[in-house]
């Protein structure tokens, strides 16, 4: 990615509240997503937490321009908080938008206060949802639709579809979408007779609390391969101690190694 296309990319998301890189996965990278989605799938297995069940899915943390991006707004110390697979057959998707962040993010109705006057937080970005288009994704088979801009609007709440707006985002496999999680955001309708696949991969602040802690899930053969740069993105090195500190090895996330009986999980 060259110094200009950066800084459209950056301008597109402060203005519009996403952006789309192409060319981050190979075509043969998104065949075998394809099919560990598939293989994954009809064995039943649930498709989230995906870098511990196949290798391809390890490349979503391992794209230099892509990490860029996101460390722009969230910060060095970003964090990864989940890696799922999307099946969308065809008859399904449409329907509502909703932003992300509601379960455990800054967009969970019960944590509003209120003082908040139902306003959320839209001051910063605060999070990133990052889908990997693993199929093209086009007007008619369950593309991501976007409104532009509805990261800025403060009301918790999200208007019944169709939004003033609202636009199907196509791209070429292999691509990403990266926006806010505060914009408004669904699949559209998936009516052309084809399966859309995607990988949906949260990101946010590393001193906001994910949709999972995956320090505590990735294995660590997994771990070990993304060397240095996973300590980082599995946000290991600012984990809270659960000893006092003297017991505590904050660079590993763990007990230090004498007090290692007392390691959880
Ligand atoms: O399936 C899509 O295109 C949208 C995904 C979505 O809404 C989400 O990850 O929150």
């Amino acid at each position: 990615m060259t110094r200009d296309e950066f800084d459209e990319h950056i301008l597109r998301i402060q203005l519009d509240g996403y952006t789309v890189l192409p060319g981050v996965l190979t075509s043969d990278e998104c065949d075998q997503a394809r099919q560990e989605l598939e293989g994954l799938s009809e064995k039943k297995v649930w498709l989230g937490n995906l870098f511990n069940k196949a290798r391809v899915f390890e490349r979503v943390y391992q794209i230099p321009p892509l990490l860029e991006v996101i460390r722009h707004f969230l910060g060095q110390d970003a964090v990864l908080s989940g890696v799922y697979g999307s099946i969308l057959h065809s008859g399904s998707g449409g329907g509502g938008l909703h932003s992300d962040g509601s379960i455990t993010g800054p967009n969970r109705l019960d944590s509003l206060a209120p003082v908040d006057n139902n306003r959320r937080i839209t001051s910063h970005v605060l999070a990133f949802n990052v889908i990997f288009c693993i199929s093209n994704f086009t007007k008619t088979n369950g593309a991501t639709r976007v409104v532009p801009g509805s990261y800025k609007y403060q009301a918790l709440s999200v208007p019944p579809s169709p939004v003033y707006g609202e636009r199907i985002v196509e791209a070429e496999r292999g691509s990403t979408l990266i926006f806010n999680i505060n914009t408004w955001h669904g699949a559209s309708e998936n009516s052309a007779g084809e399966t859309r696949y995607a990988l949906f991969t949260p990101w946010r602040r590393q001193w906001l609390r994910g949709e999972s802690e995956l320090s505590r899930i990735v294995e660590p053969e997994v771990l070990d391969r993304a060397g240095e740069e996973g300590k980082r993105v599995f946000g290991l090195s600012a984990l809270s101690p659960y000893l006092d500190l003297s017991q505590w090895d904050r660079e590993s996330g763990c007990p230090k190694s004498e007090w290692s009986h007392l390691q959880r999980g």
